[in-house]
């Protein structure tokens, strides 16, 4: 890696125009932090190029003089993956200014749109030709195509339509020595060797810059149920999963699992939400049932479902949403506990998957464990029941100051994580690694998947030009 001269810097800007590379401290500041101000660092430029050809030119340009690119869509990643190093040597390449969508076919259920394209446009491009795109996020409204790809994103519709890397159909790439990769098909079938478009989607840029893809569309799913159940447990969250797939089957889109802890924090901090029940209760649910218009009566099948969840004591209480503000009330109150964390000082995230029967011994073991490193600390546990993912975030106790928690993070962090080990879980299910869990990939992933990461990393980027320094771990 070389510093950034004055002479690449007068190259990137004959290559972009002056609207491609901002060097104005104000202009650059906002793009050296994350979305929760818990990474920062320093760039000399941040290049923001119109389109492929462009992202080429400047891809190669920094690939021939040595110098560092850290690809950023929305900055929205919770790892500190979109973020430079200190160092003020890597450039930051914003996908920012690639907006285009260049194709919806409903008859081929495809759409193709460039990287910088946020996520809810494309929602909405689906939506006005009759179909779905079924990813959906907390932070939708601002994370784009290229960083839900590059992260695999998750989100609340796993469970029936898969993560990112099941609904891409194909890539556009620029490799780390500015050529570009054409993997754009919408085929269905293409069985000619290695999946490439995989070894990209979760790679966090360490491995090219996506600068457009091909998405899958599904059938759009008009008919909507929504409802919010409180829950005595865990293992009753479990049960409801199975119950609720054996009543409604694929139409089961959304299973969300919140703790008290977490909604106590969003009725205090997300204005308009409010208490969803008369009484409290020490677990909260929110399922959707979702079908094409004209299909099995929804309502029925949601009532029945409810009422053999209440005769099995599986849910203690429940509300239907009665019209769309109802149903996006009950939403927000899910939604919003992630930014009502911010308000509560550092939080510590932890992303973790388990097998989903496991979810109930994990939250057990993992409760009782940080009692005794830390008394008083606040677990605010949520996530996607269906897909085993838990958000099992820590919030400091009550009166203690953020120093004091902050000091004690390694040591939360770990009995953590060496719980999900031991339950042959994941540190991350969904959020990726960046720089924020590096430490964590060296201590628990397997030694032989580190070594293959790293064959593969050298063989397409053996300068370490892409985005150094994040996911893997220095061997
Ligand atoms: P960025 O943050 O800009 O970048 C993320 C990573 O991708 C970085 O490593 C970056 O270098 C790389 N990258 C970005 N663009 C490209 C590109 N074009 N080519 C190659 N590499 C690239 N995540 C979930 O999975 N599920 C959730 O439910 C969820 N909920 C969230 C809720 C909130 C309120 C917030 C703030 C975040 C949430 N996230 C969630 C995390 C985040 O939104 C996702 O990780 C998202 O995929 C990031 O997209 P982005 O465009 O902001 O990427
Ligand atoms: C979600 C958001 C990130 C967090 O809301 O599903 O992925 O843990 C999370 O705050
Ligand atoms: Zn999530």
């Amino acid at each position: 890696m070389q510093p950034v001269s004055d002479r690449v810097i007068d190259s990137l800007r004959s290559a972009l125009g002056p609207r491609g590379v901002l060097t104005a401290r104000d202009d650059v500041a906002p793009y050296l932090v994350d979305w929760r101000g818990a990474h920062r660092g320093d760039a000399r430029a941040i290049l923001r190029p119109a389109g492929t050809e462009e992202v080429s030119t400047v891809v190669r340009l920094c690939h021939d003089a040595g110098v560092a690119l850290v690809p950023q869509g929305g900055n929205t990643g919770l790892c500190g993956g979109a973020v430079p190093d200190s160092s003020g040597e890597q450039l930051v390449l914003s996908l920012g200014r690639m907006r285009r969508i260049r194709r919806c076919d409903p008859n081929d259920d495809s759409i193709t749109v460039e990287a910088g394209v946020v996520l809810r446009d494309v929602q909405q491009a689906a939506a006005d030709t009759g179909r779905l795109f079924p990813l959906s996020l907390g932070s939708e409204g601002s994370c784009t195509i290229g960083g839900v790809l590059a992260t695999n994103a998750g989100g609340t519709g796993v469970l029936r339509y898969g993560m990112m890397r099941d609904l891409t159909l194909g890539l556009e790439v620029v490799l780390p020595d500015g050529r570009v990769w054409d993997g754009l098909r919408t085929l269905r079938k293409d069985n000619t060797g290695y999946d490439l478009k995989h070894l990209f989607i979760g790679a966090e840029g360490t491995l090219g810059i996506i600068t457009a893809a091909a998405l899958k569309l599904f059938p759009a799913t008009p008919r909507r149920v929504t409802a919010w159940v409180a829950m005595p447990d865990v293992a009753s969250a479990v049960a409801m999963l199975a119950l609720l797939r054996e009543h409604a089957g694929d139409h089961v889109s959304a299973w969300e699992l919140m703790s008290r802890q977490a909604l106590d924090l969003v009725l205090a901090h997300a204005a308009g939400t409010q208490e969803p029940f008369r009484r409290e209760h020490a677990w909260y649910g929110l399922l959707e049932l979702s079908a094409p218009r004209a299909t099995a009566d929804l309502d029925a099948t949601l009532e029945t479902a409810l009422g053999h969840a209440f005769e099995r004591g599986l849910v203690t209480d429940a509300v239907v949403a009665g019209s769309p503000a109802q149903r996006k009330s009950l939403w927000a109150l899910r939604e919003g506990i992630s930014e009502a964390q911010n308000p509560e000082g550092p939080s510590l995230k932890h992303d973790v998957s388990l097998p989903i029967g496991d979810l109930p011994a994990f939250v057990e073991r993992a409760g009782r464990v940080l009692e005794g490193v830390l008394p008083g600390v606040r677990r605010v546990t949520y996530g996607h029941v269906g897909d085993g993912n838990l958000h099992y975030n820590l919030s400091k106790p009550v009166g203690a100051t953020d120093a004091d928690f902050v000091a004690r993070a390694g040591e939360l962090s770990g009995a953590i994580y060496d719980a999900v080990s031991l339950m042959s879980g994941s540190i991350s299910a969904e959020h990726g690694i960046g720089t924020a869990k590096r430490e964590a990939a060296r201590t628990y992933k397997d030694p032989v998947e580190l070594d293959l990461m790293r064959a593969v990393k050298r063989a397409l980027d053996p300068d370490d030009l892409m985005n150094p320094g994040k996911v893997l771990p220095p061997a």
